[in-house]
């Protein structure tokens, strides 16, 4: 015999449940910015800047140390974050050809069948439009700095009147206030189009830094020796940083990629354009009268370049604490994960270089932060290698979704919560794949354990390098076949053959 329940016992019983499951829950506020490095982070590196906000979150939970991509390049590594899946599984392998699919699954869809509320605000860059998300508003591609547009999820587009970091954040707060449904938890994305190239600063931060020197990295006159692959890379401070469209030098009007300028300068309303010329006309003029060549044009660069991209970082701090002062103000800090990456790393003048894309220590890494909710008890640095395919399974284990068998990362929970895993991961693996394409980096596929690296450049090059990462942090002298290091050579071919088997890359056949 069935016990008799009465229908209106029942679903406030059910709500009942719901109401407690709902409130455990923690929500998940997931901000990344675009081309952040922890060279200009704080609570990483204090040589070149100050970013409190972001290491609030630290400072409140845990720093990530060693914290890597698998594929350095934007939409590519935002896919393996929203898939948990290397490249090569998810289809998105870099940003000249790729697609994504939006049909197969990814962790914002397992959340939202979990009955949390799923909304992205920012970059997006994936080509196709968001799938998973209860609300979403995207800028098309890299977006723009200033006046940019944005696609809603109704179907147009418009464009708004600001500066972006203000912008996405806005939107954000507005989504937190008046439209998310306050029953349901929530994962929120706020993912910025700072701090790309080619670094526009907000007007009111346009004069900070002008008067600080920075120092040159030790690397900054790398010749490359033994790196053919590096040398063959079209990122140099001083040969391939457009004088117009990079550093904003706009009478530069022979520069190379100056008829870009007006797709980024242009936007710029009255009043910005009028603070934007108080702050560049002189250091245009200043320029002018210089007429510098060699060594000195390429540190004149480099301190300009290391300006604005600091510049930029300033407002993305602001505008990430007045997320957090939201959070603690409205009760929520307790019960929400905040995390705080880029898409990669960046090359602040190592090597000579800017950009990214190589398995080098600088653009490999990531800056990683967690502010960690109730019951979380891990605070401060957390040592273990970890890895962009990492997030979607945390996420899902926190939000108590079985995480599938076929994502490739591993929960972060275990680490969150103080444990000591045995059997953690001992290597990551990283594969870059956009080459023809802008910079000339070619493509390479690897493995970095605790002290070695091991890379292999192929397609029209057929290179092998391996670093000694305590010897020879900055990665300048490739030991591979050297005398003596047969051993560790031999161990790393180990090393890397049992990755690609692990992740089923379509290279181990
Ligand atoms: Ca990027």
């Amino acid at each position: 015999m069935k016990p008799k329940i009465r229908p209106a016992a029942l679903s406030a019983m059910v709500l009942a449940a719901l109401g407690a499951n709902a409130r455990q829950r923690p929500n998940i506020v997931f901000i990344m910015t675009d081309d952040h490095t922890m060279q200009a982070m704080s609570a990483y590196d204090t040589r070149f800047t100050e970013t409190p906000n972001l290491d609030r979150i630290a400072a409140d939970g845990v720093r990530f140390t060693r914290s890597f991509v698998a594929n350095s390049l934007s939409g590519p590594s935002r896919a393996c974050m929203l898939t948990g899946k290397h490249s090569h599984k998810n289809g998105f392998t870099n940003n000249e050809h790729s697609v994504f699919d939006g049909s197969q699954p990814t962790f914002p869809k397992y959340l939202q069948k979990a009955g949390y509320q799923t909304a992205l605000i920012g970059k997006w860059h994936l080509q196709s439009l968001p799938t998973g998300f209860d609300h979403w508003e995207i800028l098309p591609g890299q977006g723009s700095y200033y006046q940019p547009a944005f696609i809603r999820q109704q179907g147009d587009t418009i464009r708004r009147e600001g500066y972006v970091t203000n912008l996405i954040t806005d939107l954000s707060l507005d989504w937190l206030k008046n439209q998310r449904d306050k029953e349901k938890p929530f994962c929120l994305l706020i993912h910025h189009k700072a701090i790309h190239r080619n670094w526009m600063a907000d007007t009111c931060h346009l004069a900070l830094y002008e008067d600080r020197t920075f120092e040159l990295p030790a690397n900054f006159g790398d010749t490359y020796e033994g790196r053919p692959a590096a040398e063959a890379a079209e990122m140099r401070i001083d040969r391939d940083m457009d004088l117009a469209y990079d550093l904003k030098l706009e009478d530069q009007t022979d520069a190379p990629l100056a008829d870009l300028v007006p797709y980024t300068m242009g936007r710029m309303n009255p009043d910005q354009r009028r603070k934007w010329d108080a702050v560049y006309g002189p250091i245009i003029a200043e320029f002018d009268s210089l007429h510098l060549e060699g060594k000195e044009l390429a540190e004149w660069k480099y301190q300009r370049y290391m300006r604005d991209y600091l510049k930029t970082v300033k407002s993305l701090d602001e505008n990430v604490g007045r997320v957090l002062d939201y959070l603690e103000k409205e009760g929520l800090a307790d019960n929400t994960l905040v995390v705080y990456c880029s898409d990669q790393g960046f090359y602040m003048g190592e090597h000579g270089w800017f950009d990214k894309r190589f398995m080098y220590e600088e653009s490999l890494l990531t800056p990683l932060v967690m502010k960690l909710p109730e019951g979380m008890s891990r605070r401060g640095d957390i040592d273990e290698m970890v890895q962009n395919i990492d997030y979607a399974p945390t996420f899902l284990e926190l939000a108590g979704v079985e995480v599938p068998e076929d994502m490739q990362g591993e929960s972060l929970v275990p680490l969150l919560k103080g444990e000591k895993p045995e059997n953690w991961r001992d290597y990551v693996y990283y594969h870059y794949y956009e080459y023809p394409a802008e910079h000339a980096v070619k493509r390479h596929y690897g493995v970095r354990t605790d002290r070695y690296k091991l890379m292999h450049f192929y397609n029209d090059i057929d290179r092998w390098e391996l670093y000694d990462l305590q010897t020879d942090p900055q990665e300048m002298h490739n030991l591979y076949g050297q005398p003596g290091m047969e051993e560790v050579q031999a161990q790393m071919h180990r090393r890397l053959d049992e990755a690609l088997k692990r992740y089923d890359d379509p290279l181990s056949e």
